[in-house]
Order: structure tokens, then C-alpha cells, then sequence
């Protein structure tokens, strides 16, 4: 049984529109916690983080709060380098994967074990400041966890994350100024074209044998609601057709959980304010019950082994 931190992560600069700061409350109305004691796990609640002041940045005048993101990176990359066990960072919109993965590649590094990123999300987020046309910061978390340039005024990244070592599921919305750069890099890149072909159970379980082949290896897995289809998951700002469906999400889930590789997660981009009576924030909460063992059946499993690897 996993020793699970949940941390509120009320980050709402990645982006102009507001509402993803009552995200963190929104999963504890949900019933985030109970459902992961309900499966044994020991859960704490560390509450909302504060980023402190803004940080002094440079970079292009059209980028939306960028002192702001800053500040919230630094902060959650201590936060998820010192923390025992595995974190749940309750966003807050995408920016917060800036200072999550970064804190957590340290993490790994400071252990001395390979770490994997895998990426549920429309979007492909590899903007830089240089390269957005938005100046939402929510589109750049990969860039800057990759140690791509660009990111003056943030802490600097001294864990960058390998490409090759980064899977991308559930793509369909990626501009013209992050495809080409993304493409050159050994990047595992999914869109749903390639779901179409072959559904999810294929490209995730090769990419969990990656990981699997590893030594000791962390994956953290950075889950955007915009992964599913707007018709099962409509509280984000930026719906996107043609996402997973209610059975593939949990096929994701119960394949990474049968993995035992997960180390940490991130809930980004619900924004309460757009939810109909709720239905989102429970689905992500159905979700990460799903990821952390919630089954209908036991089955044999493929299994890497069952214990959580903290
Ligand atoms: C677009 C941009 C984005 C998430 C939207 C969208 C980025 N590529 N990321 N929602 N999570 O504005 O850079
Ligand atoms: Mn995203
Ligand atoms: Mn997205
Ligand atoms: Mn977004």
C-alpha cells in the first residue's frame, strides 16, 4: 500500500482564464482522500501550498503571469524534491508540472534512479517563452522540464528530463511553433489518430516495459482533464474533441496500476467553475481510485510488481 501525500496546488497564472484555484477543493468535496483510504492506502492531506512572491522574469511582454509561475515552480520543485512517498499535486491548471516534475526528476537524481515522465493531455505543453503565441505558461511544462532555453528568471533545471525518456498520450491539439521541435526528439508521441489504430493497452504497455526495464526506475504520470473527451470531463477552459473515452481513462488507469511504477501524479486543469453538479472532479477521483487499485476484477497482470516504489 502506497504512503500518499496529497498536495493542493491552487495555481491559476498558466493561463488567462481563471477557476482551476478551486480545483484542489473541488477533489476534496470529491472525496479524493476516502477513496484512496478505501483502498488501504494511507493518505495525508498537507493542505494549499502558497508560492510566496512573485519572482523577477524576462522573456517576451505577452507572457501571462510569468513571475507568478516562477515563484510556484520554485516552490513545488522543494516541496516534491524533499517529500516521502507518493505525491498527488491537486491543481491547479498545467503550469504546476513546471515545479512537480522538476522537483520530482531531482528526486530521482538525488536517489540515483531513471526517471519517466508520461504525459495524458491534448496538448503536447512544449512552448517555451520564446515560442508561445498565447503567453500561456500552461503550454510550456515539457520544454522546461527537457531543459529546453527560454525560461529566463525560473530556477534553473538541474534534473532535465531525457525525451526519450517522455510518452505522450492522447494528443490532438499541438501548434505548428512545438510540433516540429517535439517531433526532432526521441519523444514517445501518441495522438489519437494512433489511438484510433490500435487503442490505448498497446503504446502504454510498450512504453511501461520501457520504464519496467529500468533500474529502479520513477515514472510520474501528469494527468490533464483535457485527456478526456469534453462530453465526459466538460470543466476545463480548453476542450478539445476527440479525447479518451470513459473506458479507455480507466484502461489507463488500471494498466498503470497493475504496472506498480507510478511514483507520483499531477491533477491539472479541472476548473470547478465550468463542472456540471460535479461530474468532473468525481471522474478524476474515480480516476485516480482507478490508478491506485480500484478494480472490478483482480486479474493476472503483466505485473511489474505490486508494491508502490516511493
Ligand atoms: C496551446 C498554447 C494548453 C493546456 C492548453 C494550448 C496549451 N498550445 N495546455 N491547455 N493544458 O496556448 O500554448
Ligand atoms: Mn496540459
Ligand atoms: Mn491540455
Ligand atoms: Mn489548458
Amino acid at each position: 500500500m502506497a504512503d500518499i501525500t496529497l498536495i493542493g496546488v491552487p495555481l491559476d497564472c498558466g493561463k488567462a482564464r481563471q477557476g482551476c484555484l478551486m480545483g484542489p477543493d473541488a477533489y476534496r468535496v470529491a472525496g479524493l482522500q476516502p477513496a484512496l483510504e478505501a483502498l488501504g492506502h494511507s493518505v495525508t492531506d498537507m493542505g494549499n501550498l502558497d508560492p510566496g512572491p512573485d519572482l523577477p522574469t524576462g522573456g517576451p511582454a505577452h507572457l501571462v503571469q510569468p513571475g507568478a509561475v516562477a515563484a510556484w515552480t520554485k516552490r513545488l520543485a522543494e516541496v516534491g524534491r524533499g517529500i516521502e512517498g507518493m505525491p498527488v499535486f491537486m491543481g491547479g491548471d498545467h503550469a504546476l508540472a513546471l515545479g512537480s516534475v522538476a522537483g520530482m526528476a531531482q528526486r530521482a537524481q538525488d536517489a540515483d534512479r531513471p526517471f519517466f515522465l508520461l504525459w495524458l493531455d491534448a496538448h503536447s505543453d512544449y512552448h517555451t517563452p520564446l515560442t508561445t503565441e498565447s503567453g500561456n505558461l500552461h503550454g510550456t511544462p515539457v520544454a522546461y522540464v527537457t531543459g529546453q532555453p527560454g525560461f529566463d528568471g525560473f530556477p534553473e533545471v538541474t534534473a532535465p528530463v531525457s525525451h526519450g525518456n517522455v510518452c505522450m498520450i492522447g494528443l490532438r491539439s499541438v501548434d505548428p511553433g512545438e510540433r516540429d521541435r517535439l517531433a526532432a526528439t526521441d519523444a514517445v508521441l501518441h495522438d489519437m489518430r494512433r489511438i484510433d489504430e490500435t487503442g490505448m493497452a498497446a503504446p502504454l504497455r510498450a512504453f511501461l516495459d520501457l520504464v519496467a526495464a529500468a533500474e529502479n526506475p520513477m515514472l510520474h504520470v501528469s494527468l490533464d482533464v483535457d485527456f478526456l473527451d469534453p462530453s465526459i470531463a466538460p470543466a476545463v477552459g480548453t476542450t478539445v474533441p476527440g479525447g479518451a473515452t470513459f473506458r479507455e481513462a480507466h484502461l489507463v488507469m488500471e494498466l498503470l496500476s497493475e504496472s506498480g511504477l507510478v511514483t507520483s501524479l499531477d491533477l491539472v486543469e479541472l476548473n470547478p467553475a465550468l463542472d456540471e453538479r460535479g461530474r468532473t472532479a468525481r471522474l478524476m477521483v474515480d480516476l485516480t481510485a482507478s490508478l491506485m487499485g480500484k478494480r472490478i476484477f483482480d486479474r493476472p497482470t503483466r505485473g511489474y510488481g505490486y508494491a508502490w516504489r516511493g
